[in-house]
């Protein structure tokens, strides 16, 4: 078998294409951090397209007030699909997706559904995805309807435009990607979700042992492992349900707590059980 049979879509490097009247946002996303790294080492690629550069008018036009009125401009559908059909192109030449199986178009917005790591592990595992980052009062619907597949949000605040959620998105994903951590963060990153179950992350400590009067937890100090793994597991529970008690019903759901979780739990004083968002 010929070396390229071998590498399936699975193991091909993720290409995202972004469309956006701001392609100068995505320059950190490629050139620092952790994704940065990932990317200088050839696991991920990113391509900008501005709609700007597919009008034909002379004033460059990408936006017009919106039909009915009201406040704000509307993104005009032809830049995007012009756009869009040049992503294509492009993602067909370099043979970006297997063949039959175009990149979904995923449209950011407000309305979107919301974006959680399922998605950031899907991306992570994909050929990669073409978005479209709204900005105005919103696109044109008749290019939604024809072309794009998926709506995400990031949460329910609003922000200027979907560049900064994206950011966010796709630096959850490409951080997943095999060969993106160092050999001590990605040993961590596999038992991740295992270990806390879904649940939040324990308090942590390093030096000095005491500072400004605050020493360090006694049993971090002890030595033993089980007793150390113990009083993480219950910081992480009583974090958990103080602050987040959805991520407890959806981790037993999952019958992911162990009776000696439900113990604890049930140990919790009243005032450390759930507080107000
Ligand atoms: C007046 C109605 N506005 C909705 C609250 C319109 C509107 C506000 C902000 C339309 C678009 C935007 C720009 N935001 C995004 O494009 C966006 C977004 C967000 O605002 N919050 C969370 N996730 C996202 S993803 C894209």
């Amino acid at each position: 078998m010929s070396e390229l049979a071998v590498a399936g879509p699975s193991s091909r490097r993720p290409r995202f294409d972004v469309i956006t009247l701001f392609p100068d946002f995505f320059g950190p996303l490629t050139g620092s951090g952790v994704s940065g790294r990932a990317h200088a080492r050839g696991l991920w690629r990113l391509q900008a397209w501005n709609p700007r550069d597919f009008t034909h008018d002379v004033h460059r036009t990408v936006d017009d007030r919106p039909y009915g009125g009201g406040p704000g401009m509307v993104m005009l559908a032809q830049p995007l699909e012009s756009a869009l059909h040049g992503v294509r192109a492009s993602r067909d030449e370099a043979g970006a997706d297997a063949p039959g199986t175009p990149a979904p178009v995923i449209l950011l917005a407000p309305t979107g559904r919301r974006y959680a790591q399922p998605q950031a592990q899907a991306l992570a595992e994909s050929s990669g995805a073409i978005f479209v980052c709204g900005r105005y009062e919103g696109v044109d619907q008749r290019f939604i309807d024809r072309h794009v597949t998926d709506e995400w949000s990031l949460g329910d605040f609003v922000l200027s435009g979907g560049e900064p959620a994206l950011l966010a998105m796709l630096d959850a994903a490409v951080r997943l990607l095999p060969g993106a951590l160092n050999h001590g963060d990605s040993a961590r990153q596999d038992s991740f979700d295992a270990a806390l179950s879904g649940l939040l992350d324990c308090p942590h400590y390093s030096r000095p042992e005491q500072w400004l009067g605050e020493s360090v937890p006694e049993v971090l100090l002890s030595g033993h492992h089980q007793r150390i793994q113990a009083w993480r597991r219950q910081q992480s529970l009583r974090l958990t349900a103080q602050r987040r008690p959805d991520l407890i019903a959806a981790a037993r759901a999952a019958g992911r707590l162990s009776r000696a979780d439900e113990a604890h739990l049930a140990a919790l004083s009243p005032d450390e059980g759930s507080e107000p968002n």
